[in-house]
């Protein structure tokens, strides 16, 4: 009885001016849209991609389910949905480290790369959780271990063994590497920008407050989304070269 009250109030009250509501609503959406154009697609592709591109499907369905929860949980309590967001997270960001394995696996990559990148992005998102949702009091310790953690991702995948396996595999390989170490560097780097908007630390008088929903809600439409569309246009230009 309680549930069907909530769904009743969810479906009949949003705020015309809830701009980060919109933003939840669009990017629930915008995952189910990009889930469906991914595994629609995998008839076309041969064995050998066709992993790549579920994985891609994955992380956006994934995301599709979270980003469902996440705004009922915004409609009803007018609050950040941490819990759900980290879920997701935990969930999504080794999907895409797997994804770079996936694709370096042709120049030889080995299981134990896969493993690193996963060990590390599940540090840099625990330590993440502690700070926004368990310590906040302590946010600024826990963002810069967590900090500390993407910047290793980074450096493994710009400079280290990742890097060497795609100047090893070339063409289309190497470009796909580049536009994904792009996305990283870039992309990801919003992630630690809605933190510090969300959190109380040394930060929070040169940048205030609030804004930290918007901000993971675009970073996650471009990152998974244009993460997924990197991986297909791989796999499609690849199959052009063997036909
Ligand atoms: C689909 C979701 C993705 C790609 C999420 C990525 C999340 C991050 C790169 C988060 C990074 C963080 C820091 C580098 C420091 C502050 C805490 C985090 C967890 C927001």
């Amino acid at each position: 009885m309680k549930t069907m009250l909530l769904l009743i109030d969810v479906t009949t009250k949003i705020d015309p001016t809830d701009y980060i509501g919109f933003t939840f609503f669009v990017g629930c959406m915008a995952m189910m849209a990009a889930s469906a154009f991914f595994f629609l697609s995998l008839s076309q592709f041969d064995r050998k991609w066709r992993t790549s591109v579920l994985v891609s499907g994955l992380i956006t369905f994934i995301a599709a389910v979270h980003y469902f929860y996440m705004r009922d949980y915004w409609a009803v309590n007018m609050e950040s949905p941490t819990f759900f967001r980290y879920v997701d997270w935990i969930l999504t960001v080794p999907l895409m480290c797997v994804e770079f394995y996936l694709i370096l696996k042709v120049a030889g990559a080995k299981p134990s790369l896969m493993w690193k990148l996963i060990g590390l992005s599940v540090i840099m998102l625990v330590t993440g959780y502690f700070g926004e949702a368990v310590y906040p009091g302590q946010a600024a310790v826990w963002g810069g271990i967590s900090g500390l953690a993407y910047f290793v991702i980074v450096y493994e995948i710009w400079l280290g063994s990742a890097k060497k396996l795609a100047v090893a595999a070339g063409g289309e390989i190497l470009k796909a590497h580049k536009i994904l170490c792009w996305f990283v560097l870039v992309g990801w780097a919003i992630y630690p920008l809605g933190y510090m908007l969300g959190t109380d630390g040394w930060y929070t008088s040169i940048l205030g407050t609030g804004g930290v929903d918007v901000a993971y809600n675009i970073a996650d439409a471009i990152n998974k989304i244009g993460f997924g569309l990197v991986i297909y246009t791989l796999a499609v230009k690849s199959q052009d070269v063997k036909a």
